[in-house]
């Protein structure tokens, strides 16, 4: 079996790098390990910058998006018992963030590649890398009993932040930079209409809670938990208390509840690997990088690394030029560094750290303090949390 590209991964990264060089004219056949429903079943990301809608359209999967995502103007910073809102459009000249949860991101892709007859193979079983190194790469990987290869001219490794594609780089060429946060993320998601039209992201000394929506009736919340925590020592009741205790009291009386129908405890970690190029071997999204999700940037920078790598191929088939390809890992890494300091800077000013000194207290609060009463803080936050340009 042959084909141009070959996309390890079919998440947000891998569906959005095959449809646009599908629609591009250029060959690819994504392999993924787990099946489509399995995909669909991960709860994920809520908000996309415009530069990811911009992509999503170009790929031709923007409709449902277009129908049902909510465009949001701004965000509320909820701690000291009040609300400080963060207007989004009037400090960026007119931006704003899409809310729509990646796996309708990722349905719509699917749906997308299926239409356009390009191939996907899921449960593929051991999907390696070879030689990408030379100008021949190969991929092989198991499936119905037998081992098959699949040569190329590239692979794109969209394989998330476990899979083979980075672990099939030399240790000697590739440089790791890691930070683990102290805490995670307990998320759940309830048929029932957000307590806020907008996203709260609240500081409470009790620890961080976040206040999102995947529509109108359908609300995504999230609460700083400890590492140790365990799904089965939170009832909806105990969320919800806790919920109340962490949100300024006008949102605690406001908020309605429903049973759960999705719960579960996410790490927060900061990652990068450098390069996000091995020859002919291009790392994507989280297979190359991590963040904390405060900032909302984990889906949109697999976003930017597409845009860069699909430029960058599209450059090398249609204009015969390889600038494109050379420059992937230089570009996407200037703007995933930026994203990385925004999404840590989020984190570290929006939770409540054990351990922390009074004196690091402080500078946490007068940082908030800062930040709702300078429109130059407040317009920093915005231009990084629309997204900053590709
Ligand atoms: P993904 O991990 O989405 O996709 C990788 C694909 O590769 C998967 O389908 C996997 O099955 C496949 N794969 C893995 N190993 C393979 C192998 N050996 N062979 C073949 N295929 C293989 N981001 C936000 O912006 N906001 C959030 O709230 C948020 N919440 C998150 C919660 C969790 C629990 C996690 C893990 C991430 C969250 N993220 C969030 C980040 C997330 O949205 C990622 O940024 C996004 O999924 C990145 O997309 P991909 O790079 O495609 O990687
Ligand atoms: C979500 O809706 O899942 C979400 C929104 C904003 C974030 C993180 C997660 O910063």
């Amino acid at each position: 079996m042959r084909t141009q590209v070959a996309i390890i991964g079919s998440g947000p990264s891998g569906l959005l790098l095959g449809q646009l060089l599908t629609e591009a004219g250029v060959d690819n056949i994504i392999l993924d390990r787990v099946g489509k429903e399995y995909i669909l079943g991960r709860v994920r990301a809520g908000v996309l910058e415009e530069g990811t809608v911009g992509l999503i359209d170009q790929a031709g999967a923007g409709a449902r998006l277009r129908a049902e995502g909510l465009p949001h103007e701004g965000f509320s910073l909820a701690f000291d018992g009040r609300d400080h809102r963060i207007d989004l459009y009037g400090l960026t000249g007119g931006k704003r963030v899409m809310v729509y949860g990646q796996t309708e991101v990722t349905r719509d892709l699917m749906e997308r590649r299926e239409a356009s007859g390009a191939r996907t193979i899921y449960e593929a079983a051991k999907v390696t890398p070879h030689d990408f190194d030379t100008r021949l790469p190969f991929v092989t990987y198991e499936k119905d009993g037998s081992t098959h290869r699949m040569d190329c001219d590239f692979i794109a490794g969209c394989d998330g932040s476990h899979g083979p594609s980075r672990n099939a780089v030399p240790k000697s060429a590739i440089r790791v930079f890691e930070k683990i946060y102290p805490f995670g993320w307990l998320g759940i998601l309830a048929e029932v209409a957000p307590v806020n039209h907008e996203l709260i992201y609240a500081n409470h000394p009790r620890g961080f809670a976040l206040c999102s929506m995947r529509s109108a009736t359908r609300s995504r919340y999230y609460l700083q938990c400890a590492l140790d925590e365990k799904i089965e020592d939170w009832s909806d009741d105990r969320f919800w208390d806790e919920l109340r205790r962490r949100l300024p009291a006008h949102h605690a009386e406001a908020l309605i509840t429903a049973p759960s129908f999705e719960k579960s405890i996410a790490p927060l970690r900061s990652f990068v690997a450098e390069p996000m190029r091995f020859g002919h071997l291009f790392l994507v999204g989280d297979a190359a990088h991590i963040v904390p999700p405060t900032g909302a940037k984990g889906l949109n920078l697999a976003a930017s690394d597409v845009h860069y790598l699909f430029d960058g191929l599209r450059e090398h088939y249609l204009d015969h030029s390889d600038a494109g390809i050379d420059a992937y890992s230089e570009r996407a890494l200037a703007r995933v560094w930026k994203a990385v300091r925004f999404s840590w800077w989020m984190t570290t000013m929006m939770h409540r750290f054990p351990d922390t000194s009074e004196f690091d207290q402080r500078i946490q609060e007068a940082e908030l303090d800062y930040l709702t009463h300078s429109r130059a803080a407040s317009t920093a936050l915005a231009e990084n949390y629309v997204g900053l340009p590709f």
